[in-house]
């Protein structure tokens, strides 16, 4: 996605205690279109994931992105190509955000040949140099330290690049996050953390294991700037996030975006779900979805009509059925593909 998209900056200074920040441009109306077809895309291909999955098509561990969308999509909305992305195991979104193709990453799902780890990495390992996606990482926070160490890179080579380094509340508490900001703060290093709060870890609230939950501060002891933002408005999180990489990529060094997002599904397919209430959860779908925010914009402002929005949504359909498609009929590696790509 064009970063010139909007360069347009908010009224609020930064601060270090900038506390919760609701503030945005508008989006234009190709803003608009734009936002609703990445945020479409993505919940079509982890629907049709979580379907596949049911099917026993997809082995091993899935965790879908549904609810969050409007995180990563309006994260690229800022971004320059070329500047690097790293995440947790909850990657999905983040690969169809960047560009990765949808074919590829849901043959990775299903363990084909034609996925981006030739079928071996699954749910949770995928990568694309091109893409610059760095992974797709199943340890808790260990991306943390990547991030900040593909941030190194960028400033040894003075290449203008940042490093988007997304992670969860609950790896919020993990020790090597501070190493990291540490190491990050001292040497000014071109990164964002972005911490996706969507209220839960595995299977716990983070009120219940976490001693403090304004995540954007977590930073203070390094002096390193953060906000909070609503993660379910697709622009507050571009305009926080235009905020944070101008800061990085100036010579600022980090800046931490805490977004307050919500996942509306299981933890991974095997959760049952005794931690929330199915209010909770219905509320958020019904009063705070990003997806249908958008919609509502694009009708409201006499932007789009039904039937427009309706071929969208049945466009987007036909791509991520066609990736399913391909994904169930490319076959499984090779026998002697076993023992490459594997470290011993
Ligand atoms: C080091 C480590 N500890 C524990 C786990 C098990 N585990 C997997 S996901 C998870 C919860 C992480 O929650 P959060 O960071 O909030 O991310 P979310 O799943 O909400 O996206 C845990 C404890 C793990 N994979 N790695
Ligand atoms: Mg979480």
């Amino acid at each position: 996605m064009a970063a010139s998209a909007a360069k347009a900056k908010s009224a609020k200074p930064v601060s270090a205690a900038a506390g919760i920040s609701n503030t945005f441009s508008e989006f234009t109306k190709d803003e608009d279109f734009t936002a609703l077809r990445e945020m479409l895309k993505i919940r079509r291909f982890e629907e049709k994931a979580g379907q596949l999955y049911g099917m026993g098509l997809i082995g091993g561990f899935c965790h879908l992105y549904i609810g969050q969308e409007a995180v990563v999509v309006g994260v690229q909305m800022a971004q320059n190509d070329g500047d690097q992305v790293v995440t947790s195991y909850r990657d999905h979104g983040h690969m169809l955000a960047t560009g990765m193709d949808a074919n590829g990453v849901m043959a990775e799902l299903t363990g084909r040949s034609g996925g981006y780890s030739r079928g071996k990495g699954g749910s949770m390992h995928m990568f694309s140099r091109e893409k610059a996606f760095f992974g797709g990482h199943g340890i808790v926070g260990a991306q943390v330290p990547i991030g900040t160490g593909l941030a190194f890179a960028n400033k040894y080579r003075g290449d203008g690049q940042v490093a988007l380094t997304y992670f969860g509340d609950g790896a919020a508490n993990q020790g090597q996050v501070y190493e990291s900001f540490n190491m990050a703060k001292l040497w000014k290093l071109p990164v964002v953390y972005i911490i996706e709060n969507n209220r839960y870890g595995m299977g716990t609230a983070a009120h219940r294991v976490s001693a403090t939950t304004d995540f954007s501060q977590r930073g203070r002891s390094f002096d390193i700037p953060g906000e909070q933002v609503d993660g379910m408005d697709v622009r507050a999180v571009r305009a926080a996030a235009l905020r944070a990489i101008e800061h990085a990529r100036s010579g600022e060094g980090p800046y931490i975006i805490e977004m307050q997002t919500y996942r509306y599904r299981g933890h991974s397919m095997s959760d049952p779900a005794k931690y929330r209430a199915k209010e909770e959860v219905q509320k958020m779908r019904d009063e705070r979805d990003p997806i249908e925010q958008v919609r509502k914009r694009l009708l409201d402002n006499g932007w789009s009509t039904e039937e427009e929005l309706n071929q969208i949504d049945k466009d987007i359909r036909a791509t991520v059925n066609a990736s399913a498609e391909f994904a169930t009929n490319d076959p499984e590696p090779d026998v002697s593909e076993l023992w490459t790509d594997v470290y011993l």
